[in-house]
């Protein structure tokens, strides 16, 4: 029997979601197959939420970065497309696939995969349930960082796409952090993320830009209490949101920010023509210093079908 080499990994540049299921669900398969070696692998760099917990928590051992192994197969988490993924990765090698997206290819593009897509508020619920269902002592390091994804993919529990399945994930999994009050890790490590935001700024909101149909540019910020952070930095997210109209020759160009700890959005816009279709799109209405507030909480995702009647 050969033992073959099998790369776990999420996306290049992985969020903490992708993380913890790399993480937990290599610990679990080495566990429960002997027969095969089973690697946590990540390329790029770790997004904040991650780096804090793997820092915090002291998370050295199981976690591979940039491994350059010659893998037989690969799993991928969090993802269920190529686009994204590491370089190493062969489609025609993968023999597992879980995510949670709504929309996806997966059975085309991996052809030998077994496929697992549900409609869950973290890919870290799906293997939560697999540590479950294999009745297994969940040690304490899979369970901060796959609590730590639930909430943070679930946007602290505010966003729409939370099922019962997470809530009944996070009741589990507080059990097994043994923390005092577990609650703590969770606002130290949003406000982690938030301080980075602030203090890098420009870097966080031209990484998570995104351009559609050529003309409209759509930049997304998530953390906590961003609307003081907005009303004092207004001026510099307007010169950076100026910079990439003016790369990206658009059209159109907004940032939203979703603050999970209030549950709303706030927007921002630089010129007159955006403002008047978020204002027709989503009823909202700009303050002299180009920025509007939401009353709920909306993602990228969910607030672009409401704009292609007006572009
Ligand atoms: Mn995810």
């Amino acid at each position: 029997m050969v033992m073959n080499k099998i790369l776990i990994t999420p996306k290049i540049n992985p969020d903490l979601d992708g993380v913890a299921c790399a993480y937990a669900y290599a610990q679990l398969l080495n566990i429960i197959d002997s027969q095969n070696q089973y690697i946590a692998g990540i390329y790029g760099e770790p997004q904040s939420e991650a780096r804090f917990l793997l820092a915090k928590y002291n998370i050295n051992e199981g976690l591979l970065f940039s491994p350059k192994i010659e893998f037989d197969k690969f799993i991928i988490v969090d993802a269920s497309d190529i686009k994204g993924m590491p370089e190493i990765i062969r489609p025609q090698d993968v023999i597992e696939v879980i995510d949670h997206r709504a929309v996806h290819q997966a059975e085309k593009l991996f052809v030998n995969a077994k496929i697992q897509v549900e409609p869950v508020g973290a890919a870290a619920t799906l293997i939560f349930e697999k540590l479950k269902a294999a009745k297994l002592a969940i040690k304490p390091e899979s369970a901060h960082l796959l609590l730590g994804a639930i909430f943070s993919n679930t946007l602290n529990f505010k966003s729409d796409i939370v099922s019962t399945r997470d809530v009944f994930a996070k009741e589990f999994l507080i059990k097994d952090c043994h923390e005092l009050i577990p609650m703590n890790f969770i606002n130290e490590m949003f406000s982690y993320k938030t301080e980075y935001i602030i203090n890098n700024l420009e870097k966080t909101i031209t990484d998570d830009f995104k351009i559609f149909d050529n003309h409209l540019g759509v930049a997304q910020l998530e953390g906590f209490n961003l609307e003081k952070v907005v009303n004092i930095k207004v001026k510099e997210i307007k010169e950076i949101l100026q910079k990439i109209v003016k790369t990206n020759n658009l059209e159109y160009v907004f940032l939203t920010v979703a603050d999970i700890k209030n549950g709303y959005n706030i927007f921002v816009a630089i010129d007159e023509k955006t403002k008047i279709i978020l204002n027709k799109s989503m009823g909202l209405s700009f303050n002299n210093n180009g920025i509007a507030k939401n009353n709920k909480l909306f993602l990228r995702k969910q607030i672009l079908p409401l704009l292609v009647d007006y572009l």
